[in-house]
């Protein structure tokens, strides 16, 4: 049921963002037309980013998908004729019925993200619908995994410090994350805890909108982190300011530890992360006695080659000095697990005739698009925009080109993607929907009830799969189920006891709802490894071919001390292309007011790396190697040191103009979860000629 045409609705901010804000819809005549935060949030207290403060933007946009399409065009002109549903989902069935027949249920890939963070779309009644089908499984790593892998091996449970406490922390480390753009709430907490005198300190390859309000903004070369706590905790150790007591107490491993790293002096250190001797000492003194003392552990230095053992060194760092024992104290990378749902029952793996079947990485999907055998032979593309997101997109082209391959993109526009779909289904915005959402930064679940009516023909990923499994002949319950039905289930789950008391009922009265974060005082209860310990040392990781004690490996491509850029090297700059502020991921790419504030990609270069090459600032530049090319504008600066540069923004490329930082990176995987490497790219910059 939809709300009436005039008020003031509360809604959820859908996107991949660790904030999940509360929001309030105000709606006039049956349109929404203003996006507000909601100030009865606990944690976001009614301040939303400018991204979300123009969705109407996107929700309203002239050029969202309204109607199913059937390519007309070559794949990637963007050539399309308006079909009806019913024709949408007859091509499809037979196509895929088809290819079940002929190949196997196999050769159907399915492509997804978190586009829309709403479990049941993601993670509901899509995953049923592939599952029973027998489809190709999606290895999803291209976000955070390598990282939550490495934290994991080290403190077993995927959660850490609350938000709320980390006003209490005296000394806060941002670690790889760009928070003023991508988690402002923890931002304001931050804030909240210098006003009570905390010092902030953020260590990056690159100066961001964080880096700039730092205490000490502390540079170092891109994949050296894990060098760089191996220093400290150098220190530590030779100091005496490791915590003895929780170390015996809560820890394996710390003699093994104590031994290995006495080879990281912080003179090697330095040569190999460009930070000063005497400022890696003074940062270890520093963290060895400040309490509470807090780290907050972004996503973007695990996007290289070493990203998860980068984590799980970072990770061991509070245990030294038992800091988990402390509130405000310890470490973040991820809270997802304390919401964790009853996925068995939202996602029904039981329905897989072949829980065998291959699995492929969707941050190889253009290699496997191009080489796999047998090959995959359809593909559908919901909640994620691999032509833009995914490594190495000159490949991802190639594959999306294949003639033979049947391809199907759900999405609320025309993305870059879309544009080689044979068939393209229109998809509702969130506010259209019933949906369940939980953070994976603060601990409040909360629901979503469609606000304004579905736009057009455009149907939720729900409804789309539902009408697949029924055209499919797929008559199992699961298929049947409406969308509260699918909540109940999600949040019937006694396994998670921070779940207890969370119900469809009372989030229908409160809209936002705490998880029961008592069982979280007994620290020893998350230490779910398989020691029941801090893992220092990790026996799993050593089965796992890995180095079992933290450890510094230098990237494949790239440089550490040994080997300094300009010195001779084909490519000699490392190439980072984080996330921008005004768009989210891809996502308002195509929103006039998100590309207003952005104006063009940037590439911002060190004044000696862009005099060496005549470059000055304002210049169109080419930047390129192997895989491909991407043309910017050089913005010169010494945000970063030598040898370093920075692109943010994952870019649209319909005006042809080779606007893809992705073109550049490479698909290998990282050493642990399959992760992306997207940060470990080396290329060259030239001046437009
Ligand atoms: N505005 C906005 N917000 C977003 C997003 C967005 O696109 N836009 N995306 C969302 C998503 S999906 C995610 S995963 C998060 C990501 O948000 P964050 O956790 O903040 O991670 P990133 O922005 O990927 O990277 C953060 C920083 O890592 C730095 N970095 C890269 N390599 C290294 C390295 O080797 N060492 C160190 N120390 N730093 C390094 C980059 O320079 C960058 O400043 O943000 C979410 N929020
Ligand atoms: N170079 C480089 N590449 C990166 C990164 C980086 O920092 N640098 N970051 C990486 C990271 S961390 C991530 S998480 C990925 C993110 O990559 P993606 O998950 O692909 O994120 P988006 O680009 O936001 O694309 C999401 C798409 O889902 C669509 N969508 C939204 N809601 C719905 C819905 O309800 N139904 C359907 N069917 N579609 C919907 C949107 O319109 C949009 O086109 O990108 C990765 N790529
Ligand atoms: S993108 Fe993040 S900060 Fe912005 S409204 Fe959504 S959840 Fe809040
Ligand atoms: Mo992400």
């Amino acid at each position: 049921m939809v709300q009436e045409e005039n008020g003031v609705f509360p809604a959820v901010c859908p996107l991949d963002c660790p904030d999940t804000c509360g929001l309030l819809l105000h709606k006039e005549n049956g349109r929404i037309v203003k996006v507000a935060g909601n100030p009865d949030h606990p944690i976001t207290q009614g301040a939303i980013c400018n991204k979300v403060r123009n969705m109407t933007e996107r929700i309203y946009h002239p050029e969202r998908v309204l109607y199913p399409l059937r390519r007309v065009g070559a794949k990637g002109e963007g050539k399309f004729e308006r079909i009806t549903w019913d024709e949408a989902i007859a091509e499809i069935t037979e196509r895929y019925q088809g290819l079940i027949k002929e190949y196997g249920s196999e050769s159907i890939l399915p492509y997804s993200f978190y586009g829309n963070m709403g479990m049941l779309s993601v993670d509901g009644m899509d995953r049923r619908f592939f599952h029973r089908l027998g489809s190709s499984q999606l290895q999803q790593g291209i976000c955070n995994s390598a990282g939550n892998t490495g934290w994991k091996y080290t403190m077993g449970f995927g959660g850490g410090t609350s938000p709320e406490e980390t006003v209490q922390a005296k000394l806060i480390i941002v670690w790889g994350g760009n928070l003023v753009s991508t988690n402002m709430h923890q931002i304001a907490l931050i804030e909240k805890a210098r006003k009570q005198g905390s010092k902030l300190v953020v260590i990056d390859v690159h100066r961001n909108r964080t880096g700039q309000r730092a205490d000490w903004f502390i540079p170092v070369y891109p994949g050296t982190d894990s060098a760089l706590a191996l220093g400290l905790m150098h220190v530590l150790f030779e100091q005496q300011l490791v915590n003895e007591e929780f170390l015996q107490q809560y820890t394996i491993g710390h003699e093994q530890l104590r031994e290995h790293v006495r080879q990281y002096t912080p003179e090697r250190v330095s040569v190999i992360t460009g930070v000063p001797t005497e400022d890696i000492v003074k940062l270890a003194l520093m963290y060895g006695q400040t309490s509470p003392a807090y780290i907050h552990i972004g996503n973007g230095l695990q996007h290289h080659d070493n990203g998860g053992m980068t984590v799980r060194t970072i990770t061991c760092l509070p245990a030294l000095i038992g800091q988990w024992l402390v509130p405000g104290g310890g470490a973040y990378k991820s809270n997802g697990a304390y919401g964790k749902v009853n996925d068995d029952a939202l996602e029904c793996p039981d329905l897989r005739p072949n829980p065998d079947a291959r699995t492929v990485s969707m941050n190889q999907i253009g290699e496997a698009l191009l080489t796999l055998t047998p090959k995959i032979r359809a593909l559908f593309v919901y909640c994620s925009n691999p032509a833009v997101v995914a490594p190495d997109t000159v490949k991802v082209e190639q594959g999306l080109s294949r003639e033979d391959l049947f391809t199907v993109v759900h999405d609320l526009f025309l993305t870059d993607t879309a544009r080689y779909a044979d068939i393209v289904l229109p998809a509702t915005s969130s506010f259209e929907n019933t949906d369940l959402y939980n953070s994976y930064w603060h601990h409040y679940v909360q629901l979503q009830e469609p606000v304004i009516p579905a736009q057009g023909e455009s149907k939720s990923n729900v409804e789309t799969f539902k009408l697949l499994a029924e055209a499919m002949g797929f008559e199992e319950d699961a298929f049947k189920d409406r969308e509260e039905d699918m909540i109940r289930q999600a949040l019937n789950f006694t396994a998670n006891p921070y779940l207890e008391g969370i119900t469809l009922e009372g989030l229908k009265q409160q809209r936002f709802m705490k998880l029961n974060m008592e069982p979280k005082r007994q620290f020893l209860q998350r230490l779910t490894t398989p020691s029941g310990k801090i893992e220092l040392y990790s026996a799993r990781m050593e089965e796992a071919g890995l180095p079992p004690l933290p450890t510094y490996t230098p990237l494949q491509e790239g440089y550490d001390g040994e080997r300094r850029p300009g010195t001779g090297d084909v490519y000699p700059l490392m190439f980072i292309s984080p996330p921008n502020h005004n768009f989210l991921n891809s996502s308002f790419g195509n929103a006039g007011k998100h590309i207003e504030l952005e104006k063009q990609p940037l590439l911002q270069i060190h004044p000696q790396d862009a005099e060496l090459r005549g470059i000055a600032d304002g210049d169109e530049v080419i930047v390129w190697n192997d895989r491909g090319r991407y043309q910017v504008k050089a913005s010169v600066t010494d945000k970063m040191l030598p040898g370093t540069v920075v692109s943010q923004g994952l870019w649209w490329d319909q005006d042809g103009k080779s606007r893809r930082a992705n073109a550049l990176t490479s698909d290998r995987l990282a050493d642990m979860g399959g992760g992306a490497v997207f940060f470990s790219t080396v290329v060259e910059v030239q001046r437009q000629p």
